[in-house]
């Protein structure tokens, strides 16, 4: 059976980049279905836009870390970064939006060949514990005894890579807003089965990243301007 997929994850208020990925999505396209798996707003300048633009997909979306701390409130899992601006970004989607983050499950199951694919933002357990790339086969292989799919898809991290483990495909679809793999390039995956099998491929997309660090500084956000460093380092930070 040959399906295909378009999944995206951690938009983090960037409209920009996630209209450049939907645009190549569309050219790449069709597609039998499109996943979200998470962090739609907190971060970016255009949590409101970017919302709106992912509700009218009407895809299946799951809940991010990022979407829950909205929602509850100050959480002891969110950094001084998030803390600084998830008002600002609440204020922007207001009440109905923040109802929609309620609304959003923290597992997606799609039903497909070999046993489909299991959509979660971080992990199958919680929000925040990251799948590194290189962790290690055995530990991983029980951390994920309980997934019951042929591929596995994922967020969170913000760095796109995708690992064979066993008979399950493992496709980390990474970050549209805020790549972290040193890479400014939005990013979305494709993942296919066709006879040999589950597949995926990222594709990275060329946007104005600039313009929207520019914007970072300027909306008003709290912390923009951390946040235009984050956007334009597009690494994890080793200090
Ligand atoms: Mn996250």
């Amino acid at each position: 059976m040959n399906v295909r997929i378009a999944a995206f994850s951690d938009t983090h208020g960037n409209l920009p980049a996630l209209d450049a990925v939907l645009e190549d999505m569309s050219r790449q396209g069709p597609f039998d279905h499109v996943l979200m798996a998470g962090d739609l707003v907190e971060g970016g300048p255009h949590p409101a836009e970017t919302m709106a633009t992912i509700r009218a997909l009407n895809c299946p979306v799951v809940l991010g870390n990022t979407d829950s701390y909205l929602t509850a409130g100050p959480d002891i899992g969110m950094s001084d970064d998030e803390r600084a601006s998830s008002g600002w970004t609440a204020e922007r989607i207001g009440p109905d939006g923040l109802a929609y983050l309620r609304s959003l499950p923290r597992q997606y199951h799609l039903p497909g060949p070999a046993g489909g694919i299991l959509m979660v933002h971080a992990n199958p357990d919680n929000l925040e514990d990251h799948i590194h790339p290189d962790e290690d086969a055995r530990a991983l292989e029980e951390r994920l005894s309980g997934v019951q799919a042929g591929v596995l898809v994922f967020g969170h991290l913000h760095i796109a890579y995708q690992r064979r483990l066993g008979p399950l495909l493992l496709v980390d679809v990474a970050s549209v807003g805020f790549p972290r793999d040193g890479d400014h390039r939005a990013v979305w995956a494709e993942i296919y089965h066709d006879d040999m099998g589950w597949h995926a491929r990222h594709h990275r997309v060329v946007y104005d990243m600039e313009a929207v660090a520019v914007t970072l500084e300027q909306c008003g956000m709290p912390n923009g301007k951390k946040r235009a460093k984050v956007l334009r380092q597009a690494r994890y930070k080793h200090k």
